[in-house]
């Protein structure tokens, strides 16, 4: 048993090994072409004066991908979901800033770490300047001008030219709770210096945290600002997992709609990769009835996108981030004096049959395990670091694949289009006669040498291009059915 136990560790770590390597592989072979294509693009430009800002954004956002391309999970929902909450449930600590209020401004990614350390990033002057007119369209549409007024009544205006523009900045804390401070300090909305941040990176040295997985906060989809609300949608399409937070006390609003439709969306076939939270069971008045109804309720709408049917019951899981947190405190406390808690916890116990009173609190601390279970947090902690984990990388490899072959594709499409239009140019100039030889000549000589470099490009990209087809195809046939 010993050795049997020895090698399929072995087994585990090589095919791992294998895979991280062959990433690595793939991430050095895309950095490689990228700067190829990087070259011809800039000599087209230049040679031909097209516009190819589109295609070299495409370029920059790959560029920017390959710079972390591990498994990335977002945590999204619409705002006071309770995604923060449940990120502090998940990690058994209270790092992330959580309010009645809406709260998180800024993505708040979290790494697994030796060592407890911040890196903070602020917008530079181009992206403020943005976010002001955003906050602009928002004061017209709306007649509301709450983000103004905050922004005022904290003196941000004071600070904002030391923070602007920026550049990043690393922060060693001492201890734990320096570093809850600073988290609150830079994504709440409570502190006047959130403003600036674009986005917090919270290394944790903390065993709850996956390994080499990076867990996305987001602030809620419908944000005051739209600005802010774009970067979580556009984080959406970065994702490798996606985890949709929602109320389970409302009924489903519109933005909980857009939401789900904007992750499934970008999913692609890969369904799995989608996991939706009921959040705050606990405040369910009867937490199985009614959790049973909201699931029914919650699958028929979901129906459409989830073909499988084991996806649609193993995927929606209710969840009680309150309840998980508390019980923990209660544990290494032994205090009982958070009555919302106490009564919180009693409810859910008494609902699910366990045998709990009010006059023996300890009662409670006997059957702790028991009703944990039933917050369901360690469910989806297992779901995220081994369900999700061990197919970690090769969700990330086929990922980074199916980004690089749509760039590609877009590239070559624009290639084309271009040797048209060169096709096009040279009809005209065998239009006009004999003063306009020399120059057509001389211009040949150019277009052969663009030509040139598009027929390479173009050969460069045809392998890639009928896998990127075949790939988009079922992408089609899955949202046309
Ligand atoms: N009863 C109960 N309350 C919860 C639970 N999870 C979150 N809450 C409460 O819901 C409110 C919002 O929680 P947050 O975690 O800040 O919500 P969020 O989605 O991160 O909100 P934004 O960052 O503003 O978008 C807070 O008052 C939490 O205490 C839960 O499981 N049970
Ligand atoms: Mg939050």
């Amino acid at each position: 048993m010993l050795y049997y136990n020895k090698y399929s560790k072995l087994i585990f770590i090589l095919e791992n090994s294998m895979t991280l390597d062959t990433l690595n592989k793939e991430v050095e072979r895309q950095k490689r072409k990228i700067a190829d294509i990087e070259e011809a693009i800039n000599k087209v430009e230049k040679e031909l004066g097209e516009d190819l800002s589109a295609e070299k954004r495409d370029i920059k956002d790959q560029k920017e991908f390959l710079e972390d391309p591990g498994l990335q999970i977002a945590i999204v929902g619409t705002i006071k979901a309770g995604k923060s909450t449940f990120i502090n449930a998940l990690f058994e600590d209270y790092i992330a800033s959580t309010e009645v209020t809406p709260e998180t401004a800024s993505l708040t990614k979290f790494k697994y770490s030796d060592q407890n350390r911040l890196i903070v990033k602020f917008y530079n002057r181009e992206e403020w300047n943005k976010l002001w007119k955003s906050v602009e369209e928002s004061e017209n549409r709306s007649k509301n001008r709450i983000f103004r007024e905050e922004y005022d009544s904290l003196h941000s205006n004071e600070i904002e030219s030391s923070y602007i523009g920026r550049s990043d900045e690393i922060i060693n804390v001492s201890d734990i709770n320096e570093l809850k401070e600073k988290v609150k300090k830079y994504t709440s909305k409570q502190s006047r210096e959130h403003y600036f941040v674009k986005e917090l990176i919270v290394e944790l040295n903390n065993p709850r945290v996956p390994k080499n997985v990076t867990i996305v906060d987001t602030p809620g989809l419908n944000d005051v600002v739209e600005y802010r609300s774009n970067i979580t949608k556009d984080y959406i399409k970065r994702a490798n997992v996606v985890i949709v937070c929602v109320n389970s006390t409302n009924s489903l609003t519109n933005e909980d709609y857009l939401t789900l439709t904007k992750v499934f969306e970008n999913a692609g076939d890969d369904l799995y990769k989608i996991i939706i939270l009921g959040t705050k069971i606990d405040m369910l008045n009867k937490t199985q009835e009614d959790w049973k109804k909201l699931h029914d309720n919650w699958k028929n709408y979901l129906k459409d996108y989830y073909k499988d049917e084991s996806l649609l019951n193993k995927n929606i899981i209710g969840i009680s981030s309150f309840i998980h947190s508390n019980l923990l405190d209660m544990k290494k406390s032994s205090n009982y004096d958070n009555e919302e808690a106490l009564f919180a916890i009693l409810k859910l116990a008494k609902n699910y049959g366990i045998n709990v009173s009010m006059m023996n609190p300890n009662s409670i601390l006997e059957n702790a395990d028991k009703i944990k279970e039933y917050t369901n947090i360690d469910k989806v902690h297992s779901l995220m670091t081994i369900d999700i984990l061990s197919k970690g990388i090769e969700i990330a490899m086929s990922d980074l694949e199916r980004r690089y072959n749509s760039m590609i594709t877009n590239i070559n499409n624009k290639a084309q289009e271009l040797n048209l239009a060169n096709e096009e140019s040279r009809k005209t100039l065998d239009m006009d006669v004999e003063e306009k030889e020399a120059f057509k000549l001389a211009k040949n000589e150019e277009i052969k040498l663009i030509e040139k470099t598009m027929d390479s490009l173009t050969k460069a990209f045809e392998d890639i291009k009928s896998k990127w087809l075949e790939q988009n195809e079922k992408l089609k046939r899955a949202i046309r059915s």
